[in-house]
């Protein structure tokens, strides 16, 4: 009956509340009573809770609040306070960095202060996350996998937010809140230095994010397929390999010569992920402060082709010999 789980075949299984681990003494962090949910259950673990919240994880949160706040209020200011026009404009709405006068001055809140308040909450709230995430990974005794990965992710928006515009010597230089015009800022950045194709940072940064989705439609492919012989249990086939595992490995090995183990496919697919914002990372780094114009950079070291000369310039009818 439960025989062949996958994504078109779930089954959801029910059973008692599993508390986890004790963490002792810090057992009263976790709050709430487990409650099960059968719409969790399709896309997850069917049991919601006890979360842990603990010092870091609250602070973060109300950072993060605070932060969502002051950029939704300037938000708002900017329609006259129209919640209706606020509805309407949401996407196209910002709070955008202070103008480039201020350098690394403190703006009035008016023109960059809100930004600089609601930058330096969510770094914090972002930042404190992290803390979470390593604390929460120790005390269950996990490798730091976890932490790492998203200390990339947070590298990525340091440079976009906070390294670079300190280099660049102006607050106005990082991004704006706002939906749409977060868009805006990334196009206009490119443009601005030369056409961000011409970085091979930027090109790295694609590679590792096509890999990644490649190699994580790959790896999920795999593991569902070879569900109906116990494939799912993954990390127990690292050691004990089963024959899920072997017709898994066969099946790359006939179609591309070469197999990932269940080990390996994990690491590979860890790499990509956090090579994507690492590489970016540099990328936009380098970019002003290095290098300034992408596309003549790209043309000095033979990325991009010197166009041949095809300029050729008009004649004047009145000097044509058919006119007189
Ligand atoms: C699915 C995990 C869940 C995360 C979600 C995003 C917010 C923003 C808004 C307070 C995959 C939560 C959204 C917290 C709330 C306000 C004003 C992750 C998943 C559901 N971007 N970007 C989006 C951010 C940058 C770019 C969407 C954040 C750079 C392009 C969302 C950052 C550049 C496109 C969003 C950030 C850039 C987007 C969907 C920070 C270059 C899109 C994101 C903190 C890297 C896409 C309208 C998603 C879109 C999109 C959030 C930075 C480019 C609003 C939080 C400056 C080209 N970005 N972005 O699903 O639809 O990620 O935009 O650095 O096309 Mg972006
Ligand atoms: C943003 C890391 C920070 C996020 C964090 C999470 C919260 C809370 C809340 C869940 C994503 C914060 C979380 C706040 C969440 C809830 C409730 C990671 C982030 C810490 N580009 N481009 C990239 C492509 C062009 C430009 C990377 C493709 C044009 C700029 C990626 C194309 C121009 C920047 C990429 C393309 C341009 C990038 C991002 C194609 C615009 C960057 C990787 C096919 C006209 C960024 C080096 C990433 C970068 C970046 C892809 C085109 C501009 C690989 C596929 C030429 C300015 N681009 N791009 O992981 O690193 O982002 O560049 O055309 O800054 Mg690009």
């Amino acid at each position: 009956m439960a025989e062949y789980q996958n994504i078109f075949t779930q089954v959801q299984v029910h059973g008692a509340g599993e508390p986890g681990v004790s963490l002792g003494k810090r057992d009263e962090n976790r709050v709430g009573k487990p409650i099960f949910s059968k719409i969790a259950g399709a896309l997850g673990n069917a049991q919601i809770g006890p979360f842990y919240l603990g010092f870091t994880g609250l602070l973060s949160l109300i950072l993060g609040v605070v932060a969502f706040e002051i950029i939704g209020f300037n938000m708002l200011a900017s329609v006259n306070w129209d919640v209706v026009e606020f509805v309407r404009q949401l996407f196209w709405l910002a709070l955008e960095p202070p103008p480039p006068e201020y350098g690394l001055g403190i703006p009035p809140m008016a023109e960059g202060g809100w930004w600089l308040l609601a930058g330096f909450c969510l770094t914090m709230s972002i930042l404190l996350w992290w803390v979470r995430l390593f604390l929460r990974a120790r005390d269950l005794g996990l490798g730091y996998q976890i932490p790492i990965a998203f200390a990339a992710a947070i590298w990525l928006f340091l440079v976009l937010g906070f390294f670079r515009p300190l280099l660049m010597g102006s607050w106005s230089e990082a991004v704006p809140f706002g939906i749409f015009p977060h868009l805006d800022w990334t196009a206009a950045f490119s443009i601005r230095y030369g056409n961000l194709f011409y970085n091979p940072f930027h090109m790295l940064s694609i590679v590792f994010l096509y890999g990644s989705a490649i190699l994580f439609a790959m790896h999920g492919a795999t593991i569902l397929a070879v569900g109906r012989y116990g494939g799912e249990r993954e990390i127990e086939q690292i050691t004990d390999r089963g024959t899920a595992t072997e017709r898994a490995a066969l099946f790359w090995r006939w179609t591309m010569g070469f197999n990932a183990t269940m080990e390996s496919i994990h690491r590979w697919a860890w790499w990509f992920a956090v090579l994507c914002p690492l590489t970016g990372g540099i990328g936009i780094l380098l970019t002003g402060t290095v290098v300034d114009n992408w596309y003549l950079w790209g043309m000095k070291h033979g990325i991009v082709p010197m166009y041949p000369e095809v300029y050729t310039p008009a004649v004047d009818p009145a000097a044509a010999t058919g006119a007189n």
